[in-house]
């Protein structure tokens, strides 16, 4: 309030920015805490009060709190920051186009003196704010995006200019909610630094990944950094992925979304006030706001844009099965996955010929049997053969479709296999090499699908063999919160050169990029839908890839941790995800497994998979009673099958989710806004896993309504409380909402599972005829685990009441 107040004071005195800014420290303690917007976010600088005052920021010391966090800035802006004005606004044929100019320097190089605005009401539910350099063109992602073609005839939002200094109110018209407000801090865009605030309705913040944490996030001073990582996930740390896209619920049941629609390595800081501040240094603020008004109409209206997600093979949708350091075919056994140990000498397109000599018949014979392949794949290329023999190297290099130094020589890092180039993937004719090098070695081994690793890309060196160069690529005037303190972090030189741009603009996109070349590899060479996993993501990557997330532990917490996990990237767009089930490092044990391998029956993609050298943790290693609950637990997901698969099928026509929060389905109960222990499938199948060790009884949220035990059918109704349920070892507990159709198929299973209770009625779907069979008479014909030969059901609608 007194904020406001003041600003107004200001407004009308008419101040000279110098002036009100000089006003001094009586002026700054109005500022209330939470609403103190980081004028001095550097790390490696311990601010002081002659630093702050030089940037004409208030200086007010505030007690560090505890734990290593930031906390409140002690340097932040005062109401009216010198920042642009907005000069001019002028209709166009889908919104409007204003003229920003810079009232005085920032305090970053190369700084833009004139912005182009550019507003476009592209739907009724969706708007396109964009500001770039009037005048010079920068580097934009090239990710194609529908454009509108008349302007939006009666959008659900409205939107306001403050011109002086220039700030954006964007509000919801059926609510009054306002859901942006820039105007508490300057817009700043300089060459490699661009950063725009904003206040937020609510605290009920989502997305912004890639990042291991709870599903909602804390809004107590919290930085979350975008730039592809390869680290174990842990803490706050930038991961493997960059998703500049956030869901927020607001007060009532409304949510609205924002992507911000770019590339280069950023940090999002959010406040309690509650605000946010994007800070990207390069590309252009290219923002699409959605405005739903329920969740999952915002992330429908997301995928518009960015695309939605392919339709994965049916198989994709089975039990996979994986380890690191199988060591040799004969240990393969069943297995459908190979790690780099399958390759000669961490070679891509070579397998070893002593130990893993007999692949070719390992696959042919696991097709044989309808099962299917994938092998992982780095984009790494071992530079150190002689010359003539390992033809992925010499062609590559023959076409220069490496990246290269600014020198313009390969840029040589090391992974795997030794010293390695990197495949640039902008290039379109590294698509055409990558796809030749698949077909020679799919002429041997005839792979299924292929699991993208190393595509952040890793480096075990930071930079290259040389290290960077100095210049402004790879030490920029500010670099954002990123692991290693340094943008060449176990990765490649942010100044390599790529055929599309500089690796500072393109580090993000490494992920997508190989995914788009791979998926249409696989495409060219088997002719079906692709199947690809990739670690490294980008918006719009579910077009090309799941994605698995990553090296986790065989720990209990990492169990949980999959499932914020996994909601954030149904919310990105990417529904086929999963985490290492039974963990990747560290030794898992017979009850963590058990609970793990109940969970990931229900990750829409799941794969049990483990590192090397430690102990087996596949199905068959446990006792009889721990085997018998994974058995009964996947033949459970089996049976649901054509639920998944019709699932995915909506994912992919219109961007539903698969793996749902339960606030999507409840988003008026607030109780559901904080929940990220339990998940549903689609709207109607809700997953209630054991998270903690030694118990036999899981408590759980059971939203408001009528909801039937998947097993017996009791039925259970609910005000939406909090539920104790029994859970022993050899129990997952799932149950089914009141008018739910549940398309299923019939596993051998030793007592059918699905009853067919009063208002919800399981039908069983006979694959082979695709018949629909009433409950009561359901086919008692055994199917194998495999899911072959069977085809997925007609569109069979997820049933609404
Ligand atoms: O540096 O290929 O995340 O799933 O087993 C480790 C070996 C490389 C990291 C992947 C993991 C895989 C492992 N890879």
């Amino acid at each position: 309030m007194e904020r406001r107040k003041l600003c107004l004071l200001f407004k009308v005195l008419r101040l000279p920015p110098a002036l009100s800014r000089s006003v001094g420290v009586s002026f700054c303690l109005l500022v209330p805490e939470s609403h103190r917007f980081d004028c001095y976010p550097e790390r490696r600088v311990v601010v002081t009060q002659q630093l702050c005052e030089s940037r004409g920021c208030c200086f007010i010391e505030s007690p560090p709190p505890a734990g290593g966090k930031r906390g409140v800035p002690w340097c932040f802006y005062p109401p009216d920051f010198p920042s642009y004005s907005l000069e001019s606004l002028n209709q166009t044929a889908l919104g409007m186009v204003g003229l920003l100019v810079r009232r005085e320097k920032a305090y970053y190089p190369r700084d833009i003196e004139m912005l182009r605005l550019d507003v476009e009401f592209e739907t009724d539910t969706r708007l396109h704010i964009k500001i770039t350099d009037a005048a010079n063109p920068r580097y934009e992602v090239p990710l194609e995006v529908p454009r509108a073609m008349k302007k939006a005839e009666n959008p659900i939002y409205s939107l306001n200019f403050s011109w002086d200094p220039f700030g954006v109110v964007l509000w919801r018209r059926a609510t009054g909610t306002v859901l942006l407000n820039t105007t508490v801090a300057p817009l700043i865009f300089a060459d490699q630094f661009l950063q725009i605030s904003t206040l937020l309705p609510s605290k009920f913040l989502y997305g912004l990944g890639e990042h291991l944490g709870p599903l909602l996030h804390s809004m107590d001073w919290s930085t979350l950094t975008l730039w592809a990582r390869d680290v174990s996930p842990t803490g706050s740390f930038n991961l493997y992925g960059a998703h500049p896209f956030y869901l927020l619920m607001e007060e009532g049941g409304d949510a609205h979304g924002v992507f911000l629609l770019n590339s280069n390595a950023m940090e999002v800081a959010l406040q309690p006030a509650p605000g946010l501040t994007w800070r990207t240094i390069g590309g252009v603020l290219d923002f699409y706001i959605f405005l739903g008004p329920d969740p999952n109409m915002v992330i429908q209206q997301y995928q518009q844009v960015i695309g939605f997600p392919a339709m994965p093979p049916f198989w994709a949708l089975g039990f996979h099965l994986c380890r690191w350091g199988y060591g040799s075919t004969p240990q393969t056994y069943d297995a459908q996955w190979n790690d780099i140990d399958y390759m000669d000498g961490y070679r891509d397109f070579t397998f070893d010929s002593q130990k893993f000599a007999s692949l070719p018949s390992l696959v042919e014979d696991l097709h044989k049997h309808g099962q299917h392949y994938v092998m992982i794949l780095d984009p790494g290329i071992s530079s150190t053969n002689p010359n003539g023999s390992y033809w992925p190297f010499d062609e590559g290099l023959r076409r220069g479709l490496f990246l290269n130094t600014t020198q313009g020589q390969t840029l040589i890092g090391q992974v795997w296999p030794g010293f390695t180039a990197f495949a640039d993937f902008s290039n379109p004719d590294t698509h055409q090499w990558w796809l030749e090098n698949l077909q020679r070695f799919h002429a041997h081994v005839p792979f299924d699908g292929l699991w993208i690793d190393m595509n952040e890309p890793s480096n075990f060196m930071d930079g290259s063999e040389e290290g960077c160069p100095s210049g402004e690529l790879d030490s920029p005037p500010y670099t954002p919160a990123v692991l290693g303190d340094s943008l060449s972090a176990k990765t490649v030189c942010a100044s390599a050169k790529q055929k599309a741009s500089v690796h500072y603009n393109l580090h993000n996109l490494y992920g997508l990029m190989e995914a788009k070349a791979t998926a249409s590899a696989l495409v060219q060479i088997r002719r079906k839908r692709p199947f690809v996993i990739s670690r490294s993501t980008f918006p719009s990557q579910g077009r090309y890839s799941g994605h698995w997330l990553g090296d986790n532990r065989s720990q209990w917490k990492d169990m949980y941790y999959s499932i914020p996990g996994l909601l954030s990237f149904s919310l990105f767009g990417i529904p086929l995800v999963g985490a290492d089930i039974c963990g990747f490092s560290g030794s898992t044990s017979e009850e963590l497994c058990t609970r793990w391998m109940q969970l990931g029956a229900f990750y829409p993609f799941a794969r049990n998979h483990n590192t090397q050298n430690e102990k087996a943790q596949d199905p068959t290693v446990f006792s009889p009673a721990a085997r018998t609950a994974m058995k009964d637990v996947l033949l459970t997901r089996y049976s649901l099958l054509p639920f998944l698969y019709t699932l995915f099928h909506r994912a992919h026509l219109q961007g539903d989710t698969v793996a749902r929060p339960l606030f999507f389905e409840f988003p008026q109960d607030v109780t559901t806004l904080g929940l990220d222990k339990q998940f549903l499938w689609g709207r109607s199948l809700l997953v209630t896993p054991v998270l903690d060790p030694g118990v036999d009884s899981v408590t759980g949220y059971v939203p408001r309504g009528t909801w039937y035990d998947f097993y017996t059918g009791s039925s259970m109704n609910s005000s939406g409380e909090m539920v104790k349920m029994s859970a022993p070892l050899d129990h997952l507990n799932l149950h089914i909402r009141e008018g739910a159709i549940l398309p299923t198929q019939v596993s051998t299973h030793p007592s059918p599972p699905l009853g067919c209770p009063q208002h919800v009625c399981v039908c069983v779907l006979h694959l082979s005829s695709q018949t629909p069979i009433p409950c009561a008479h359901s086919p008692t014909a055994p199917m194998s685990l495999n899911p072959r030969n069977q085809r997925p059901p007609a569109r069979q609608p997820e049933g609404t009441p």
